[in-house]
């Protein structure tokens, strides 16, 4: 864990009259929502200054909610005059809009494992299951009260994270979640959008679990190109919907792979109970969380390969630091 005192972040914004704030590539609710809800508190907070979030649309987010910068927008002359800071990115090649390197300062706030260090200063604790938890934490060092819609962009990271906090026993998590709600944050909206289905929706659904394969401890299905033209569906709205074959009794870890029209797989590993696949996926090249990773994979060889290692895997006991 790397915690500066987060003084340090805001003497930087009273320094500076431009913040820019970036997320990763393909983000989640907790890239955005962190990038947004920072944007947004420092807007309530520092009136007069500059902001701009700076990551990619994602699935999710309520449409009420002000929208972020697109990737590759901004100009470079505004990034290098800026204070930079990178949200939920372990490393700048999964930055969403890499030119944030570029700033007079950079700052990183993650929760993934530390394997690179980048910017001047890091903000890296990865016992959090939401990036979004530690923002909360850096502005309510400083603020009690934040405005209702940067806590709900907040509120969108811990509950997108965490599925709902389902998959975390963190007390901290849902203090936080509490405390968002308290500000503001409107909970309903974002279960609505969350859990928002139609008809189509549950005949995908089908079509998706008709690929359903296993092999040993292993619930897997592979999406090539083909199958997702037939159905009109693009491999990055497919992946995330791994979740739809996980927690059966019978297969502790499950994956999808989706075929990109390069001939490439995006590749989505989870798993339940002691099982850790971030470590299947640094073997390919990929990288995450214990119960939640990804990579990108070159071909179907490498499909089957991600297959196997999955298969082999052990349960091992998280380090107690
Ligand atoms: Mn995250």
């Amino acid at each position: 864990m790397v915690l500066p005192n987060s003084d340090l972040i805001f003497n930087k914004i009273d320094e500076c009259d431009t913040i820019t704030i970036f997320g990763h590539v393909r983000p989640d609710g907790d890239a955005y929502g962190s990038a947004m809800g920072l944007k947004l508190a420092i807007d309530m907070f520092y009136p007069g200054k500059k902001t701009f979030a700076v990551v990619d649309d994602t699935w999710g987010v309520p449409t009420r909610l002000p929208k972020a910068t697109k990737p590759n927008s901004l100009p470079i002359e505004t990034i290098k005059d800026s204070l930079a800071i990178t949200v939920d990115t372990p490393t700048v090649a999964r930055l969403g809009d890499p030119r944030a390197i570029n700033a007079k300062y950079l700052i990183k706030i993650d929760h993934h494992p530390l394997v690179e260090h980048f910017g001047d200063a890091e903000f890296v604790d990865d016992s959090k299951c939401a990036n979004a938890l530690i923002i909360a934490d850096i502005l309510y060092s400083r603020f009690p009260v934040i405005s209702p819609d940067a806590a709900e962009c907040l509120l969108l990271g811990i509950l997108t994270d965490s599925g709902n906090l389902r998959f975390t026993t963190e007390a901290d998590a849902f203090n936080k979640a509490g405390r968002l709600i308290s500000n503001g944050a409107n909970i309903k909206e974002i279960y609505d959008t969350i859990y928002a289905s139609s008809l189509s929706n549950l005949r995908l659904k089908n079509k998706m679990l008709s690929q359903l394969k296993t092999k040993g401890k292993v619930a897997y299905c592979i999406f090539d190109l083909p199958w997702l033209k037939s159905l009109g569906q693009k491999a990055d709205d497919i992946a995330p919907h791994v979740n739809l074959i996980g927690f059966t009794s019978e297969c502790p870890l499950w994956a999808f792979f989706a075929q990109y029209p390069d001939g490439s797989y995006r590749a989505e590993f989870r798993c339940n109970g002691d099982y850790d696949v971030s470590a299947i996926a640094a073997l390919l090249g990929g990288g995450g969380h214990r119960q939640a990773s990804g990579a990108t994979l070159a071909n179907r060889q490498e499909v089957l390969k991600a297959i196997d290692l999955l298969a082999v895997a052990k349960p091992s006991p998280e380090d107690q630091d």
